[in-house]
């Protein structure tokens, strides 16, 4: 199994994607940096096993959209997990503070409520560099650290619902 090395350098395995079929929810606010998040997501499923035809991907306007967007997918019955991909910047919103904690319960919430990953993968950055250096810059991409949360969660659930 592949691994990776953790926040405390520990090593962990990744699970492989199997037959497991995922949606990937792309704001398209800041396109530049939610793009480099799903290319990042979709090559980490790729390495992994995922099939091109199990990724699934639908834009949604701004990342406030991305709960609403995953709810969409999760009740389809056509994915197995979730990844929501967006990038909201502090300096281009005063409502940052607001529109970030609701993104969050929302994602938190659809999950819970279909009982599926689902996987919060925004950027909440001070400047768009900022933004794409966790975008397949210096500091990795984000949107495969999101793939790969939802390898790990799905491959928990299976181990527990066989
Ligand atoms: C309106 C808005 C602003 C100001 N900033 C961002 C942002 O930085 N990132 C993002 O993903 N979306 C932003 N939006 C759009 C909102 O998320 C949402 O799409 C609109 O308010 C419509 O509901």
């Amino acid at each position: 199994m592949a691994t990776q090395e953790n926040s405390n350098n520990q090593v962990v395995p990744i699970p492989p994607a199997g037959n497991s079929r995922f949606g990937i929810v792309v704001a398209e606010w800041n396109t530049k940096v939610t793009e480099a998040l799903y290319d990042g997501a979709k090559a980490a499923l790729l390495d992994h096993g995922a099939s091109e035809e199990n990724i699934i991907k639908h834009y949604v306007p701004g990342s406030f959209e991305l709960p609403l967007g995953a709810q969409f997918m999760a009740h389809s019955k056509k994915v197995d997990a979730v990844i929501c991909l967006g990038c909201i910047v502090q300096g281009e919103t005063r409502h940052f503070e607001f529109i970030a904690s609701s993104v969050a319960d929302g994602v938190t919430q659809v999950g819970l409520k279909y009982d599926m990953p689902v996987i919060f993968g925004v950027l909440t950055p001070d400047n768009e560099q900022q933004a794409l250096d966790r975008a397949g810059g210096k500091y990795g991409n984000k949107g495969e650290e999101a793939a790969i949360a939802a390898l790990k969660m799905l491959a928990m659930k299976k181990g527990l619902n066989g």
